[in-house]
């Protein structure tokens, strides 16, 4: 559960991303491939190295997901229950890669905003991200 002032500050920080979901997601997309090249088992459709076009591409559906939990916090299970189907049972995404992909996620975050990027909002984002994962994980066997 958020409180107040951890869903104040993850709005605060989706409304800087908010329209820029691709080169985001895509910058998130390519650090997770290169820090942790095991992710990239999952994307082998998108070849040994996927190009700008399908990381913008795949990086914008995977960050208006997230835009859709932003919107959505009280009600994370039931908003991402179709994603969740997908990654449990139809791309049976190993949980394990869900923290990195959040840790990947709060080094855009603080490259982008620097100083703006309070500890309170990390601790914010970190919370929130794992909710996300959680849900999209707790279903696989
Ligand atoms: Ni994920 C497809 C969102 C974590 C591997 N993923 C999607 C889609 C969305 C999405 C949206 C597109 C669904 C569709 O086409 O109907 N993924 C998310 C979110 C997170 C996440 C919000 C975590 C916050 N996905 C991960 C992780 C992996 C992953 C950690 C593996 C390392 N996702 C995939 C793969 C696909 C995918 C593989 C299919 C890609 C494709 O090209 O079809």
């Amino acid at each position: 559960m958020l409180s107040a002032e951890e869903q104040a500050h993850i709005a605060q920080v989706w409304d800087l991303i908010a329209g820029h979901e691709a080169p985001f997601g895509a910058e998130l997309l390519l650090r997770l491939f290169t820090v942790y090249p095991s992710t990239k088992l999952y994307f082998q459709h998108l070849g040994a190295f996927p190009d700008e076009v399908q990381l913008l591409s795949h990086g914008q559906r995977m960050l208006q997901a997230v835009g859709v939990a932003v919107r959505h916090l009280d009600n994370l299970r039931a908003a991402l229950r179709p994603l969740a189907d997908l990654h449990a049972h139809v791309l049976r995404v190993d949980p394990a890669n869900f923290p990195l992909l959040i840790q990947c996620f709060q080094v855009v975050l603080a490259s982008h905003l620097q100083g703006e990027f309070t500890v309170e909002m990390q601790a914010a984002w970190d919370k929130f991200l794992t909710g996300v994962a959680i849900v999209l994980t707790e279903q696989h066997r």
